[in-house]
């Protein structure tokens, strides 16, 4: 079983104001995966489209008072999810204070975040080098959160042509975005087909953000 608090030593910096806490939500994770199947049934997973009309690689949902979304109309937040005509389910609140908790640790104290967005990654699933800037909140960390099977994350600076690094995300490892490295470009290469206890052939991501409420949509 592996400890917590020794976990919690090997802290290290990514990037500039990127701090890895890995295994920091390993304790957690039945529950975290527990809660993820409650959500689905409520929410499902989807495979959105881009505005130009291109399936994303992972399914999502939400949970929050407001979630992501994309479609023909752009990304944005919306406070309804457009599936089910529903608003989103709450965040539970294990999901919650474990965010707080990660971002605490990383020397954010006021971090609360409004929004998790879930990403379910099959093998082969990735994401393309992006930004997250649909928060309007930059001065907010995120908080990440891997599940299940690893996944090799590329980040870079704040231009898209910047050179990137590679880390591997494990099972429970967390990561806090914040101060400069909230606007570096990033992405997952494609997963590769192994397995995981707990998930199976599956990885799963949850990042909590904190969202201005101005800009939430019906
Ligand atoms: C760096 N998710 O949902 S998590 C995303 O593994 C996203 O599903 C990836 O990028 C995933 O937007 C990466 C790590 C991560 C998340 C947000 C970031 C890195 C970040 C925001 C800013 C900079
Ligand atoms: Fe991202």
């Amino acid at each position: 079983m592996e400890d917590l608090f020794a976990t919690l030593r090997c802290r290290t910096d990514l990037a500039d104001g990127a701090v890895l806490l890995p295994g920091f939500a390993i304790s957690c994770a039945e529950q975290l995966l527990e809660g993820i199947r409650h959500l689905a049934l409520e929410t499902p997973f989807r495979i959105m489209k881009t505005p130009g009309g291109r399936p994303l690689s992972v399914a999502t949902t939400s949970c929050g008072d407001c979630g992501w979304y994309t479609d023909q109309k752009g990304y944005r937040y919306v406070r309804t999810d457009p599936l089910t005509g529903k608003p989103w389910p709450q965040m539970p609140d294990m999901f919650f204070e474990l965010a707080c908790t990660a971002a605490k640790e990383a020397g954010y104290p006021d971090f609360s975040p409004s929004s998790c967005l879930i990403n379910r990654y099959e093998p082969g699933a990735k994401m393309g080098l992006h930004q997250d800037r649909d928060e309007d909140d930059l001065s907010s960390p995120i908080v990440s959160v891997s599940l299940g099977v690893p996944a090799r994350f590329a980040f870079g600076g704040l231009l898209k042509t910047d050179p990137v690094q590679r880390h591997d995300l494990f099972h429970g490892d967390v990561v806090v975005w914040g101060g400069i490295s909230r606007l570096a470009w990033h992405g997952v290469s494609p997963i590769r087909e192994t397995f995981h206890p707990q998930t199976g052939a599956m990885r799963y991501n949850l990042t909590f953000r904190a969202i201005n409420a101005a800009l939430f949509q019906p």
